[in-house]
């Protein structure tokens, strides 16, 4: 058998980075040189190749724009290659990774999600191991000879997870990743154990496709003691806002005061969509559990159930891009199409 071809996307962020001695800060270098460091790689039981950003990026600066130029790469080289491992900054990894998820329908072919917390020349760097193992992990096959993940995922740390499922929840530790909804698919130790049970079922014969339409006309309104009605004012007075996430507390549960309901309504009114995600990173919403979150069940508020905002962010804006009637937007949000959602 032939060995698997993966190919290595570098967009930037950490991994990459090298200290401007003239100011102190972190910035993005030559991938090549990325490269050269880690003579490792001509060790490993496949063969890569790779392609980057012309400017790496600070994963803070990461756009929808980046997401279809990174999505067309996949696209490009998807017969040519079995698996993927893009190289991102952490901050914004579960974004993108969730982003490309949806775009990236009837995948067949892993794509990995990466980067670290030190930058590779750093004598302690977790960059090496994150970046040998999601390789090794884009190279796994079943007995078949097919690959034997067909999603999108994350490594790190030890852990890979469904990237939709992630939250970066440290800026220090190593470990900055978790999944508090879903199990990690695989971990790695002595052994590289994949639990299959956990893996999305492979898809059946249908064609590869990228859905590059993306509707940024979203926005996120976080709850919090004390919000008041001249803060979410603007949002009534828009013409472009087409759907909001309001991330509540707790099970899905929100202020009761007759202003806020007043506002809610009035923005149903205006046709903007409204989806109710909780501000936990575990646990998920279920409105009508409590009193305080009955009026959003009846004003019809769509139920993010366990999904993270990073993947609601990006599922809306995939959803707004396919132009999916307002009649069944909401059972198609609240419907898993990635696996996103229990
Ligand atoms: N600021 C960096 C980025 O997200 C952080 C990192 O990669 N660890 O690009």
């Amino acid at each position: 058998m032939q060995q698997p071809k993966i190919l290595l996307i570098y967009t930037g962020g950490t991994i990459g980075m090298i200290k401007d001695f003239a100011t102190g800060a972190l910035r993005a270098f030559d991938f090549d040189k990325l490269l050269e460091r880690i003579p490792e790689l001509s060790h490993l039981d496949c063969d890569i190749e790779t392609v980057a950003f012309e400017t790496p990026i600070d994963s803070s600066d990461m756009n929808t724009g980046y997401w279809i130029k990174l999505a067309t790469i996949i696209e490009e080289n998807y017969a040519l290659f079995d698996g993927f491992v893009v190289l991102h900054g952490s901050d914004t990894m579960s974004y993108t990774a969730s982003a490309l998820s949806f775009m990236l329908e009837n995948l067949a072919k892993p794509v990995i999600f990466t980067g670290s917390q030190l930058p590779i020349g750093d004598l302690r760097t977790d960059a090496k191991e994150n970046l040998i193992t999601s390789i090794q992990i884009a190279s796994l096959r079943d007995q078949n000879g097919n690959p034997q993940l067909t999603e999108v995922g994350l490594y790190f740390e030890y852990k890979l997870y469904r990237a939709n499922r992630t939250t970066k929840i440290n800026a220090e530790h190593f470990e900055a990743f978790a999944s508090l909804n879903y199990p990690p698919l695989a971990e790695s130790g002595v052994h590289l154990k994949v639990f299959k049970e956990n893996l999305l079922p492979k898809t059946k014969k249908k064609t590869f496709q990228v859905q590059k339409k993306l509707d940024e006309n979203i926005a996120l309104i976080k709850l919090f003691p004390g919000i008041s009605c001249a803060s979410l004012e603007g949002f009534l007075l828009s013409n472009s806002i087409k759907a909001i996430i309001l991330e509540t507390y707790g099970a899905g549960n929100a202020p009761t005061e007759a202003w806020f309901l007043e506002f809610l309504r009035k923005i149903k009114e205006k046709g903007i969509i409204v989806v109710n995600v909780t501000q936990c990173s575990g646990g998920k919403v279920i409105m009508g559990q409590y009193e305080t979150s009955i009026a959003l069940k009846k004003l019809g508020i769509i139920s993010g159930k366990d999904i993270t905002t990073e993947a609601a962010t990006t599922k809306l804006m995939y959803l707004l891009g396919r132009k999916i009637n307002h009649s069944v937007f909401k059972t198609m949000f609240e419907t898993p199409i990635r696996g996103e959602m229990t």
